[in-house]
């Protein structure tokens, strides 16, 4: 078992949380949580104050999830206007491109508010309204969050895109939140690679449709524009009034959708709304990253280096630095361009205080061992964080002794796309850390363990993680589909949120999550359908059947592993594979290309038809010797064909 690592006396001495804090307030926002929101709450200017901090409930007859109702405020107005008296000349955000040759930004306050106003005053011009949904589509580029918070202060929603997503993927998204206006870059950069963004939207928009596209000239590639269609920017905004009044909306007044993968059917959309958000994306960044100023009245240099198009780039690149005043990096590029000391040279670069990241990436670079790290100083870290999937304790132990010389403590934090913000998380003051465990819960949260019957497990123990109560940061609905959202999430266990994750209790208390338990796999902290790696296989003419599941891999946490039975008559031996692989890339993108692909006679399936997944997870990890009950199958010989099949990985 490994060690604990004690917190050092000087964060226990200066962190806003230290110990004893951390239980008494904890104690608090459970027993006396009104009261305890009512004042978390005041780190947000409300326009008109709430009359009731929550109305929520979990259960059939009357589930629903408000918070802070009969408030108004605006986000943007949270995010940039109020900072202006005092920080307007503080740089909010340190821009760092992809190659280091060209021109780094620094954006100030001030300039951002501007930016975004025009930018609200040009969506307004293009007839965008409050509640209209606009898809983001855009490279990591400070224009990606000139979007978004142009959105928040009319009061549209914005549905941001992840750049790496397909044609096709961007299609679907547009069309389930029927949104008529698609912002994009002629190209994005990553490694040195370009990425066609704005040939993919006109693609997109042959399936889909809007009518207006805004594109930003970010690489200057020429790129055709549709008449009457497509704007630029620039040109756009040059002229366009600076001056935007903030729209006054509710508190439970959506604020944006991102659509997100789970065990059935579609991505579905994620919808947050407005003030619960607002307090909760504030509070975690607040207290997990102990975000406060500095001796000298200087803000800390924050670096969160998740993507926009994931809801780590929404809460803790946007919204959660944003509200705090926080002084932050935002890198386009990738960790291993030019080489594998990037990301360190750029802590050296801006005196990165705290840095945040997903383990994949820590997996990665590890691999390439430490004189990529030790070539580069990192005396400015203070603090280190993961998020996205579970650290191995070999990797927190790199990120710890090597990345962070032994003296950084390590925020392992636990959250979902649905949770708005840290659900389970050590903060730096106030807890001893167990490498690879995400520790305690956050203020307000009540996590649980249940076992298959929904009884729930007390003291040590290991079953599904549920959270029994509502937090502000909760998602409210699946997009267009209340129903869904009610049986996605709280039909498995009644009364309870279903996280979708195992996890394990030790004697202190401490969770330890174990992964996915539903048909969702973690790609390099990415979330990944099997079903929707399913259909796009059996979209592919050829195909007549497909299974993924999730299979281990040294660097990406989880890999894609798929089995396909080819039609009759479809030559296997051929080209096939390669081509099913590329498929998929272009039907999802390159997050979903299958690390293994095994051409499959059959599938293991029960009598009643149903595959058995569980057999094909352990042919995939390998574990062949353990496939376990299999004589419920209506033809056991499928498996040993799977067996011998199996390809060499
Ligand atoms: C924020 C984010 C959510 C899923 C979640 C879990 C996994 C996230 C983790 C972690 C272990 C951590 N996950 N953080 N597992 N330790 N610190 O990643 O959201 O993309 O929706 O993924 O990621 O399995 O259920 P999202």
């Amino acid at each position: 078992m490994s060690s604990t690592h004690p917190v050092p006396p000087h964060w226990a001495a200066n962190a806003l949380i230290d110990a004893d804090g951390y239980r008494a307030k904890y104690r608090r926002s459970i027993e006396d949580s009104d009261a305890f929101w009512r004042e978390e709450a005041q780190r947000i200017d409300w326009i008109t104050s709430f009359d009731t901090v929550q109305d929520a409930s979990f259960d059939e007859r009357d589930f629903g999830i408000a918070w802070f109702t009969g408030g108004t405020l605006n986000m943007a107005a949270n995010c940039l206007d109020r900072h202006l008296a005092e920080r307007g000349s503080q740089v909010a955000i340190l821009w760092e491109p992809d190659d280091p040759q060209t021109d780094a930004r620094r954006i100030t306050y001030a300039q951002l508010h501007r930016d975004v106003c025009r930018f609200a005053n040009l969506l307004k011009a293009r007839g965008v309204t409050k509640g209209d949904r606009v898809t983001i589509y855009l490279p990591m580029v400070p224009e990606a969050a000139v979007a978004m918070l142009a959105c928040a202060r009319i009061g549209a929603v914005h549905s941001v895109v992840f750049a790496g997503f397909s044609p096709e993927a961007l299609a679907g998204r547009i069309e389930d939140c029927a949104s008529d206006i698609v912002i994009t870059a002629d190209e994005g950069l990553r490694g040195g690679k370009r990425v066609p963004l704005k040939a993919n939207v006109d693609a997109a928009l042959e399936k889909a449709s809007a009518s207006t596209v805004i594109m930003l000239r970010h690489t200057g590639a020429d790129v055709p524009m549709v008449e009457g269609r497509d704007i630029d920017w620039a040109e756009a905004v040059a002229g366009v009034p600076d001056d935007c009044p903030a729209e006054e909306m509710d508190a439970e007044d959506p604020l944006f959708i991102l659509y997100t993968s789970g065990s059935t059917g579609k991505p579905k959309g994620v919808l947050h709304t407005t003030g619960g958000y607002a307090v909760w994306t504030s509070m975690t960044h607040e207290y997990v990253f102990d975000y406060q100023p500095n001796a000298d009245g200087s803000m800390p240099v924050y670096w969160c280096a998740a993507d926009v198009g994931w809801v780590t780039g929404h809460s803790y690149v946007v919204y959660g630095p944003l509200l705090n005043g926080a002084t932050q990096v935002m890198f386009e590029g990738v960790p291993n361009f030019p080489d594998q000391s990037r990301f360190w040279q750029i802590v050296d670069k801006y005196d990165v205080e705290i840095f945040y990241a997903a383990p994949t990436a820590l997996r990665a670079l590890m691999r390439e061992g430490d004189g990529y790290v030790t070539a580069t100083s990192r005396k400015s870290l203070r603090l280190l964080g993961t998020v996205g999937e579970p650290i191995n304790p070999e990797a927190w132990n790199w990120y710890y002794n090597v990345i962070g010389d032994g003296r950084c403590p390590i925020v392992d934090t636990w959250w979902q796309t649905e949770t708005g913000g840290a659900m389970i998380t050590p903060l730096p003051g106030a807890t001893p850390l167990k490498p690879g465990s995400a520790t305690l819960p956050m203020f307000g949260v009540q996590p649980a363990l249940v076992d298959n019957d929904g009884k729930e497990l007390e003291g040590a123990a290991e079953g599904a993680l549920v959270i029994k109560a509502s937090w502000p940061g909760q998602m409210r609905t699946v997009y267009g589909d209340h129903e869904r959202f009610f049986q996605t999430y709280f039909s498995t266990f009644p009364g309870s949120y279903f996280t979708g994750d195992g996890a394990r209790r030790d004697e202190d208390g401490y969770y330890w999550i174990t992964g996915r338990i539903d048909d969702v796999i973690n790609v390099s902290g990415h979330r990944m359908g099997t079903a929707e790696v399913e259909s796009a296989l059996v979209a592919h003419p050829s195909v007549a059947e497909a299974a993924v599941v999730g299979m281990p891999h040294e660097v990406k946490g989880q890999g894609i592993y798929a089995y396909v039975t080819p039609n009759a008559g479809v030559d296997s031996d051929g080209s096939l594979r390669a081509e099913l692989v590329q498929w998929v890339r272009k039907e999802i993108g390159p997050i979903a290309t299958p690390d293994v692909l095994q051409f499959a006679p059959a599938l293991p399936k029960t009598r009643s038809g149903k595959i058995m997944r569980r057999i094909l997870r352990k042919i995939a990890e390998g574990d062949v010797a353990n496939l376990g009950d299999t004589s419920t199958l209506a033809d056991p010989e499928v498996v040993e064909h799977l067996v011998a099949g199996r390809p060499a990985s």
